[in-house]
């Protein structure tokens, strides 16, 4: 029989719904699933919160007291959906007291949170991820398999962009992600860290980043209450406001550990873009092109194909590809940022399942939290900075 395992999820807004939903569908796409999460306890910060989120996403039991229910002997999984700034200290609870925990992007605020986060789940034994859910698009996992099997040839170049438009009215509220306190940066860790992480996937680890940094929004209206709504409502020009300390657009080339060379695009400010992340990469045998707006498709160019068929060619992600098996069964049915955390809880149990440390786990998260913080230093420095 499969295993069932009990989940604590820490956090009830955004993140909370996308991964409370792919715990009740994770069995229904994956069967036979590697273990059932089951949804026993949805932590917020009031009681109302929690009782709130336990009702709506399906949780057994609601509490705002994190401390008690990490240490609970009855639960297998920590899941930390938060704002920054309580990952380092509810992960290394978490993993004191045993438990497998999977904690949202980016890992931390710093890299010493991250370091500290990372050394906590080493010495506890437990298997530890972290929530970078793009690498989980089909399409992003068949760039991946192309490049093992040297479709492409050697790596010379990646290109990559995060542009969002959510907060670029500058009238949007000040919300968490605006305040180096709580985010510990603004786009850098935000967005840039999933730009990273999928570099990371695809070539290989950053070794030297170049970079310029910018907040063009230097404040924004105080937030009325603390739930974070991406901006996309409470706009207000007359309400008092108070400054942004993080950065709201980032431009960097990049460097990577082997040989090939790269650009780094993120910002908040780009309107008319949504979810724009895209990839292009260029290797000695062909090419590959993926934008998140279009993740059905990979685009794709092999070198080899005879002259007068070169180009790109757009394959639709379906049953063939990674993880079709479990997905829907005819390709451009369409995938979702539902499928790419249904995906990743199916990553993150598969291995529990199997006592393997999955990727991005807490090591991963580190190296590209040590990447955020050279894009950092070398916005104040304008010099190259090492990883
Ligand atoms: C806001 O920029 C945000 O919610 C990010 O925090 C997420 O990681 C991204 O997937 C969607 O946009």
């Amino acid at each position: 029989m499969t295993r069932t395992m009990n989940v604590a999820m820490i956090g009830g807004g955004f993140m909370g719904k996308a991964h409370a939903m792919a715990y009740a569908a994770m069995p229904m796409f994956f069967w036979p699933a590697p273990a059932i999460p089951h949804r026993k306890v949805v932590v917020d910060v009031t009681d109302g919160a929690a009782e709130t989120a336990r009702d709506r996403f399906g949780f057994d039991e609601a509490s705002s007291d994190w401390r008690s229910v990490v240490t609970r002997p009855d639960i297998d999984v920590v899941d930390i959906c938060t704002p920054n700034n309580v990952h380092a200290e509810i992960a290394i609870a978490a993993a004191r007291a045993g438990k497998h925990i999977i904690c949202e992007k980016p890992l931390a605020r710093t890299v010493e949170e991250a370091r500290a986060m990372t050394e906590a789940a080493r010495a506890a034994g437990i298997i530890h991820m972290v929530a970078f859910n793009y690498r989980r698009t089909p399409a992003v996992a068949l760039a991946k398999k192309f490049i093992d099997e040297g479709r492409i040839g050697r790596i010379l170049n990646f290109r990559g962009t995060y542009l969002q438009d959510w907060s670029a009215d500058e009238n949007g509220p000040l919300s968490w992600r605006f305040q180096k306190r709580i985010a510990g940066s603004g786009t850098v860790g935000d967005i840039g860290t999933h730009v990273v992480d999928l570099a990371h996937y695809l070539v290989g680890p950053i070794a030297e980043v170049i970079a310029m940094t910018k907040t063009y929004v230097t404040t924004r209206p105080i937030q009325q209450g603390g739930v974070d709504k991406l901006g996309a409502s409470e706009k207000s020009a007359d309400a008092e406001r108070a400054p942004v300390d993080v950065d709201d657009e980032v431009v960097s080339m990049l460097r990577f550990g082997n040989g090939a060379i790269g650009s780094l695009e993120a910002t908040r400010n780009a309107w008319g873009r949504n979810n724009f992340i895209t990839l292009e990469i260029h290797g000695t045998k062909g090419s590959i092109h993926f934008n998140y707006e279009r993740r059905d498709e990979l685009q794709v160019m092999f070198a080899d194909d005879p002259a007068d068929a070169r180009g790109f060619r757009t394959i639709y992600t379906g049953p063939a590809h990674p993880y079709g098996g479990g997905l829907w069964p005819i390709p451009g049915l369409g995938i979702g940022y539902s499928e790419t955390k249904i995906v990743e809880c199916f990553d993150f149990f598969t291995a529990i399942a199997t006592n393997r440390q999955p990727s991005p786990n807490f090591d991963d998260g580190l190296l590209t939290e040590l990447v955020a913080d050279a894009l950092i230093r070398s916005g104040e420095t304008g010099a190259w900075e090492k990883v």
